[in-house]
């Protein structure tokens, strides 16, 4: 059994526990991952010895339980990566946190109206307040890329907890057709392509459907 246990969610919608999870499994770091269904009658029960907020993600290592995706990869990153999970030089370091924290406060009409869903694929139309939405992560891949990106392709060269934050986003905007500029396609083939991401899409796609409407469900 390893000292690290992930707890996470269906992987179908559950985009805040791929977060974590693909920062972990991108720095191949081993771990026991603990699945626990979401929205079912037993779902705070089993939630209630693993994760203080009853939500996940939550990791727990050794003593040590943390739980929401940011606080999760921050703690990885400083514990398990001597801080290799952040851009090394603090003026990237300084926007990659802030756009990692933008993922966290901001996105509401996207994360109720296009959550992501690995099993989904339709096009969307798209609302003003989706657009506004879609065209801020449209420039702020975009500007990462060409202000920050040299050295790899991801959104700070290398791949670090940035990518982890906008990879479910990336999975929402292709899933439900949404159309972005040249360079922020670019990145979005690139992140979709990332071994981890396909594989977490795999494993979504062969879930079965939870007992509850997924529309009912507003994450991302
Ligand atoms: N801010 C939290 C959000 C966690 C969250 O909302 N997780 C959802 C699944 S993606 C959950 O556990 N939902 C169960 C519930 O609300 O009962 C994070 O970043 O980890």
């Amino acid at each position: 059994m390893s000292t690290t246990r992930l707890v996470i969610g269906n992987k179908n919608f559950s985009s805040w526990s791929m977060r974590p999870w693909l920062l972990l499994k991108n720095f191949e770091i081993p771990f026991d991952e603990v699945n626990v269904a979401l929205y079912q009658g037993n779902t705070a029960e089993k939630l209630g010895p693993l994760s203080p907020s009853l939500k996940v993600p939550a990791l727990q290592h050794r003593d040590t339980t943390v739980w929401d995706s940011i606080a999760i990869c921050e703690y990885i990153s400083e514990v398990m990566l001597d801080g290799k999970g952040w851009p090394s030089s603090p003026r990237k370091r300084a926007t990659a946190r802030s756009i990692s924290a933008e993922v966290h406060s901001e996105f509401p009409n996207l994360k109720k109206e296009w959550p992501m869903n690995c099993q989904a694929s339709v096009k969307l139309s798209v609302s003003e307040p989706i657009a506004n939405e879609i065209a801020r992560i449209d420039a702020i891949w975009s500007c990462c890329r060409r202000k920050h990106g040299a050295g790899g392709e991801y959104l700070f060269g290398r791949f670090s907890i940035a990518d982890c934050m906008y990879a479910p986003m990336a999975i929402a905007l292709k899933a439900y057709g949404a159309v972005l500029s040249s360079e922020a396609q670019k990145y979005a083939d690139t992140i979709l392509a990332n071994p981890w991401v396909q594989e977490w899409v795999r494993q979504g796609r062969a879930e079965q459907q939870p007992a509850v409407a997924l529309s009912s469900v507003s994450n991302m």
